[in-house]
């Protein structure tokens, strides 16, 4: 092959360029290869601005171009607020509780891609491997092609994929699976992700699957699983340095020779927080020996926080974090430390680090790159426990972690113990196994291997869209 094109990331969010492992986020997987081709990054600018105002900025970061857009308010409420994140965020994660469906909110979402594509479509060159990121943007290669654009466009999901009986719940899915099929490879962060997409397109789109190639609409489309994972060393590095070994350090001396349980996540009902809170307080009632000795530290930055089903989900979980601590502090132990700030990536590494176990519990998750931090961040002389839920997609890979079912509350609840109690051997031998896993999957052959499959995907099916 001739050398490589451009990359042109996009995704609703961009940047940071400069300090993006310490931003951390999809920069963190993106930057590098960014950097080594020369690359285009593009997206929303976290701006909003009346309808004439609306503007394109450029600038160049490091070697890295961004070009962002702003969005009207009434884009952004009815794309980002609405159709994303009050629908397909919460079909995503199997909550059709949640999902509210309009179809001016659809519209808007549309709108918002064939905007993007505009602009996109006359920043690309001949070359160029156009790579877009996740749920709010799966049109837009429908939009670009639209638009005469014929270079390779990938698409990586880092959600889950839902199961076709619940895809078939939104309203107008069929248009939804048709835009997949404008882009020359769409990736999924597991296995049974990538299942659960083939087999929708046979049941409800009449398609047929062929290893990873699944034909739909007229269409042929390349697929595959593409795990995400995280920068190891990098993160490890993070935990035993300044500043992370100080606030390691610091966390020791007002831990007292307690132990500690960390949770880290976006304030999101899909992260099983208001199960985890309710399980830590199952775990207090059944071993009062652990009464006075162990802290659950939650970091839970808000997130989303202007969606109503956010906010009361936050003030479900503020409830529970004080039932909890009502029921079981002392006036010298508060058993819950609950935090709705953003901490310093740096900082969280030291707070893993002094952590004895590490509790990832979403009921429905993508992958989980806070289960691999955890892992990172500890110390192989004296590891800390993992408990994740077999339904964070990082379960499928990090098999030595402790596997609950985050709607068990007293499976949780007994597995906390478990760790909390692990004698140091199985802990070293367990924290052995899950690093080798992690830098078997770490976040450089993500990006290799996608963009590898992306380089390689037919280009007979590419030009068999000039029907269209
Ligand atoms: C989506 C998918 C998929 C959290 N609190 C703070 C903070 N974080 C960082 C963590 C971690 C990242 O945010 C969260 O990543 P997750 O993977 O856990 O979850 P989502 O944000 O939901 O990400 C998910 C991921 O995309 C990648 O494909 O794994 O399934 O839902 O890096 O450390 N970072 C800082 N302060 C905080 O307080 N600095």
């Amino acid at each position: 092959m001739s050398s490589p094109g451009r990359l042109v990331a996009v995704s609703n969010r961009v940047g940071p360029v400069r300090g993006a492992a310490a931003a951390g986020g999809l920069a963190v997987g993106l930057v590098d290869a960014l950097r080594e081709r020369g690359g285009l990054w593009f997206g929303w600018s976290g701006r909003t601005a009346p309808a004439g105002r609306v503007k394109l900025h450029q600038e160049d970061a490091e070697g890295v171009r961004l070009a962002t857009l702003d969005l009207t308010q009434q884009d952004f409420d009815g794309y980002y607020c609405g159709f994303c994140n009050n629908c397909l965020w919460p079909l995503m994660h199997f909550r059709i509780d949640l999902m509210r469906f309009e179809r001016r909110q659809l519209e808007a979402y549309r709108r918002v891609n064939a905007r993007f594509a505009q602009s996109l479509a006359r920043l690309l060159r001949a070359g160029d491997l156009v790579w877009v990121h996740d749920y709010h943007l799966i049109p837009l290669a429908e939009e670009l092609r639209r638009r005469r654009v014929r270079q390779r466009i990938g698409f990586f999901l880092h959600t889950p994929f839902p199961p076709t009986e619940i895809l078939s719940t939104l309203p107008e899915h069929e248009s939804l699976i048709r835009a997949f099929f404008a882009y020359d490879l769409v990736g999924f962060q597991t296995q049974e992700d990538l299942v659960r997409f083939q087999e929708h397109v046979r049941r409800a789109c009449g398609g047929t699957v062929r290893g990873d190639v699944v034909t739909a609409f007229g269409r042929e489309l390349q697929t595959g699983a593409f795990p995400i994972g995280i920068d190891v060393d990098q993160f490890h590095r993070y935990a035993f340095t300044a500043p992370g070994n100080r606030e390691f350090a610091r966390m020791q001396s007002v831990l007292r020779g307690r132990d500690q349980f960390i949770g880290v996540d976006r304030l999101d009902y899909s992260k099983g927080l208001l199960r985890r809170m309710d399980a830590f307080g199952r775990y207090l009632e059944d071993h009062p020996k652990a009464h006075g000795k162990v802290i659950l530290l939650q970091v839970a930055p808000v997130s989303r926080g202007d969606l109503t089903a956010y906010r009361s989900f936050r003030q479900e979980l503020d409830r529970e974090a004080a039932r909890v601590n009502g029921r079981f502090a002392s006036f010298d132990w508060t058993p819950v430390h609950y935090l709705n700030r953003a901490l310093p990536r740096r900082t969280l590494a030291g707070l893993y680090r002094a952590s004895r176990v590490g509790i990832v519990t979403p009921m429905r998750d993508g992958m989980n790159l806070v289960a691999m931090e955890y892992v990172a961040a500890q110390d192989p002389a004296d590891p800390g426990v993992l408990v994740l839920s077999r339904f964070a997609g990082a379960a499928q890979y990090l098999r030595e972690a402790l596997i609950v079912n985050p709607y068990d509350g007293e499976q949780t609840a007994a597995t906390m113990h478990l760790a909390r109690e692990m004698r140091i051997q199985e802990r070293r031998r367990r924290h052995e196994a899950l690093m080798r896993r992690l830098r078997a999957r770490d976040v450089a052959r993500w990006r290799r291997d996608f963009l590898a499959a992306l380089g390689e995907a037919p280009a007979a099916r590419r030009g068999s869209r000039k029907a269209r």
